[in-house]
């Protein structure tokens, strides 16, 4: 496809044999070449900066080319590729990253773009040689949002996906803070993005005035980092018997400062029915009509599975693993039962077949929760995340399990999962987010330095 012919240059897809496509996440924008320091600011980029990508096809960058032509470059890397993050020349300034949604560095570039300060001197105390290159894995804070029994939506939060209180309280929903304020906190403390999963099955109100909508658009004038929204995504009827349909619901979202909506259920059935075409698309799912309205790095599909255990693979027609966690009558294989509802309802359906299945219709990363682990502070299910983690190309995911931040670093060790998730850690005050950065952070990882100032 021609573009503008401003910039010349092609687009490329990113190479997904050694990488997850599309590239999601905070990598570098740095005008300083290899062995060559700068002192240099270029629309206040700062080479010790991460900014927000996502995207599958990026210019990639060859030495000398476009700085012959009086261009100013600035880079990333991603696995062995070399790309543009960032181009300017005369008054034109161009960036493949979301300068609104890199946090501080991101608002800083908009500032020194729009006062026109095109060069200015790095600080002092910031060298090039502190630069890692690369994409860093992410850290994503999670809200699960219902409404309480007095009609208040709450941030919440259970174990095995029940949120009710065991003891006392009522049985009441578990009350664990206000939506808009603790993901302020979760981005003030460094979160990499913000999930919100609107785990209310029932809706009693016109769409357009969903309470969800209202919460993203508060969010996204404190929040400066992607927002991703499930819960829902489906056609629908609203209250006037209009039809509405998946993709009129995203646009809904996304016009509300959403950059991401996840979809649950409507994924799963959707998955069934595309094998029961022979494996075809349909063309008209949530899926595939809004990852080509949006793109696809903008559909993330969320997955409940469980575990059932079984005696050997032969046992089920379902892929099954062998596990290091035997089942309770020692079983020592299992595989992962798909679920819809909130994990109310299991399918004859495994996790290898929709995640596999999703991918071929459109969706960009896959949000990978397993209800065996969920609330138990015990760790990720490392089984589980390999196994996708084999069968996919798009980024994974970890959640559920999270009880502090060895387990972020056993997640990012052990398995090839692009982001991790925690929720209750959080909510509780167990630990913060940035405990979990500063502890990768010593271990060697690359991670996303928080930046507070313009
Ligand atoms: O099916 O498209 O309407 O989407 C519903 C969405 O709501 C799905 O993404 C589903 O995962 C989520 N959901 C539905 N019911 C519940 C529930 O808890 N009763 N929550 C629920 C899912 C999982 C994660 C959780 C992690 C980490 N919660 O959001 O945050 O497990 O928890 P942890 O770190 O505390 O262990 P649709």
């Amino acid at each position: 496809m021609k573009g503008l012919g401003i910039i010349p240059s092609q687009l490329n897809k990113f190479d997904d044999k050694d990488k997850s496509v599309p590239h999601i996440g905070w990598n570098s924008a740095d005008t300083s070449r290899t062995g060559q320091a700068t002192d240099d600011s270029f629309y206040g980029l700062r080479p010790t900066s991460k900014y927000y990508y996502v995207h599958s096809y990026a210019a990639p960058y060859e030495e000398g080319k476009l700085e012959k032509l009086g261009w100013t470059v600035a880079t990333a890397r991603y696995g062995n590729e070399d790309f543009i993050g960032a181009v300017a020349k005369d008054n034109v300034f161009a960036t493949q990253f979301h300068p609104e949604k890199s946090g501080a560095p991101g608002l800083r570039v908009l500032k020194a773009f729009l006062e026109g300060t095109r060069s200015q001197k790095l600080p002092k105390q910031l060298s090039t040689s502190d630069t890692k290159e690369g994409l860093t894995r992410r850290v994503i804070a999670c809200l699960d949002v219902r409404t309480n029994d007095q009609g208040d939506l709450v941030v919440t939060k259970g174990d095995m996906y029940d949120v009710r209180e065991k003891e006392g309280a009522g049985n009441a929903v578990r009350n664990l803070g206000k939506p808009v304020e603790m993901a302020k906190k979760y981005y003030e403390q460094g979160a990499d993005e913000v999930t919100f999963l609107n785990i209310t099955s029932f809706r009693n109100c016109p769409v357009a005035d969903i309470p969800m909508l209202e919460i993203l658009r508060r969010t996204s004038e404190t929040v400066f980092v992607p927002l991703t929204i499930g819960g829902g995504i489906q056609d629908t009827v609203d209250t006037d018997g209009t039809k509405i349909s998946a993709l009129d619901i995203a646009t809904m979202y996304f016009k509300s400062g959403a950059d991401k909506v996840s979809i649950g259920s409507n994924a799963v059935i959707a998955a069934e029915e595309y094998y029961a075409r022979g494996s075809k698309l349909a063309g008209n799912t949530a899926i595939e009509s809004i990852s080509s309205a949006y793109g696809n790095q903008a559909v993330v599909v969320s997955v409940d599975p469980k575990r059932v255990y079984v005696q050997s693979p032969e046992s089920t027609p379902h892929h099954a693993i062998k596990t290091s966690r035997p089942g309770p009558n020692g079983e020592e294989y299992c595989w992962y039962q798909c679920t819809i509802k909130g994990g109310r309802e299991g399918r004859d359906f495994d996790v290898r077949q929709l995640v596999t299945a999703v991918e071929a219709m459109g969706a960009g990363e896959i949000l990978l929760n397993c209800i065996d682990q969920d609330g138990s502070n015990s760790g990720f299910d490392l089984e589980l995340i390999n196994d996708v983690k084999d069968a996919i190309n798009i980024p994974v995911i970890a959640s559920s399990g999270a009880g502090n931040p060895g387990h972020f670093e056993e997640v990012f060790a052990r398995t090839r999962t692009d982001a991790a998730l925690g929720a209750g850690m959080f909510h509780r005050g167990d630990y913060t987010v940035k405990q979990v950065k500063d502890h990768l952070q010593e271990k060697g990882l690359v991670v996303r330095p928080f930046e507070a100032d313009i």
